[in-house]
């Protein structure tokens, strides 16, 4: 670290119109034939189009993955739409590192972050632009577009957090998010 200069900022990373770009930003999406048995309406997920995009996210991740005391940053686009009655939202995971916490923040659209911690308690909180959220170690986080707009947000958790998304995908989040009569409810199962 060079002493009394002024540098640019961290490798030229922008948080552009809120979505992380730039060098070594790692970009991923999920289609509709990445998500199967995310969704409980599989009739209407059969009738999808398998290559429709359902979210996208943006990572910079500048520390080895399990390494302790370091931090990620994510982008996360999540297109409107729904599957049945339910909207269209991310898999949903325990950190693999129960001991890890992260933030989120909405940029843009309606959203709703669904928690769920250990004994299967779940609750959630509304998404919107400028809405901040802790999310406590241990709790298993998934957030669903419930607006007719793109759902941005961002995130940034610890590189030492690792995701573990082998219970939500046996086990499921213990309510989902439907749309009843025009709006969300979180149905208990
Ligand atoms: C986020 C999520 C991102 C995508 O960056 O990874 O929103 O959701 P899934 O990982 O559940 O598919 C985060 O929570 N990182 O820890
Ligand atoms: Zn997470």
């Amino acid at each position: 670290m060079l002493h009394n200069t002024i540098n640019e900022s961290l490798q030229n990373l922008k948080v552009d119109s809120s979505i992380l770009q730039g060098e070594d930003v790692i970009d991923s999406e999920k289609r509709i034939k990445d998500l199967e048995g995310v969704f409980a309406d599989t009739e209407a997920f059969k009738n999808l189009d398998s290559e429709t995009i359902v979210y996208k996210v943006h990572a910079f991740m500048p520390e080895e993955q399990g390494t302790r005391g370091g931090l990620y940053f994510g982008s996360t686009i999540i297109h409107p739409g729904k599957v049945g009655s339910e909207y269209f939202m991310t898999r949903g995971h325990f950190h693999a590192n129960l001991d890890t916490a992260e933030y989120y923040w909405g940029i843009e659209g309606n959203g709703i972050l669904i928690f769920m911690d250990k004994d299967r308690n779940v609750w959630a909180e509304r998404m919107e632009k400028g809405s901040l959220h802790y999310i406590q170690r241990g709790v298993a986080h998934r957030v669903a577009n419930v607006g007719n707009e793109e759902l941005i947000f961002n995130a940034c958790w610890g590189s030492d957090a690792g995701h573990n998304y082998d219970v939500i995908e046996h086990y499921g989040f213990a309510a989902r998010l439907i749309e009843v009569d025009g709006k969300p409810l979180l149905k208990q199962i």
